[in-house]
């Protein structure tokens, strides 16, 4: 299996997975400015990351696809409900919340300079998702239940682009979660999971 990835990127959530669930994979990096790997094209003709190559050549995209297939594995461990569960619902309703809400809602203040005054628009907007975050994590530990799934494993990927000392700031949208304390403790009991600081290590953020 091949996890193409670009450091500290949304991709950091499946190699997080990767690392939970003991699969071993090949971390193929990609930079996209330089256009490497020369093939990634055909990988992914949107030419961006993650992208999961399986063994029979067939290509997985889509972070929350790729995630739910790798838990889907390894089920035993715990990192997906079963299909079909309700619960599987909810973690899907995150996934999805994730990806267009939060994911997507840190993209102006990551290109802040060619978004120009709409930054001060969609900053409120990913404050407000982040507030509802933090209420969430008041009632359980984790973002879709009691225990680690891989919601949380995107979640952590995404906050690390914000700021404050208690982040592992990579990307450095001007965006501030000191007065989300629940958010803060569960960043940290997350960035304490061994797969977690392999996965940070592995990618040159630690
Ligand atoms: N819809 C995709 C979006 C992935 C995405 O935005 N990837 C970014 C990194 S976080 C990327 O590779 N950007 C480079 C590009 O778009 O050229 C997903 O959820 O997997």
């Amino acid at each position: 299996m091949k996890l193409y990835y670009m450091p500290a990127a949304c991709s950091l959530s499946p190699h997080i997975v990767l690392n939970e669930l003991g699969i071993e994979a090949e971390l193929i990096p990609v930079d996209g400015k330089k256009r490497l790997p020369a093939h990634f094209d055909s990988v992914n003709p949107l030419g961006y990351v993650p992208a999961l190559e399986l063994e029979d050549g067939t290509v997985l995209t889509e972070g929350p696809a790729i995630v739910q297939y790798l838990a889907d594995l390894k089920p035993e461990f715990g990192l997906a409900p079963a299909n079909g569960t309700f619960a599987r619902y909810r973690l899907q309703q995150w996934l999805n919340f994730l990806s267009s809400e939060i994911h997507k809602g840190f993209i102006p203040l990551l290109y802040a300079r060619l978004a120009g005054p709409y930054v001060e628009t969609a900053r409120p907007k990913l404050e407000q998702r982040y507030a509802h975050i933090d209420a969430e994590l008041a009632i359980r530990p984790y973002i879709a239940g009691d225990t680690f799934t891989v919601a949380d494993a995107y979640l952590f990927a995404l906050t690390g682009w914000g700021q404050a000392p208690w982040l592992t700031s990579y990307y450095r949208a001007d965006i501030h979660f000191d007065d989300l304390p629940n958010l803060r403790a569960w960043y940290e009991r997350v960035a304490a999971r061994p797969a977690v600081q392999r996965a940070l290590k592995a990618e040159g953020l630690h």
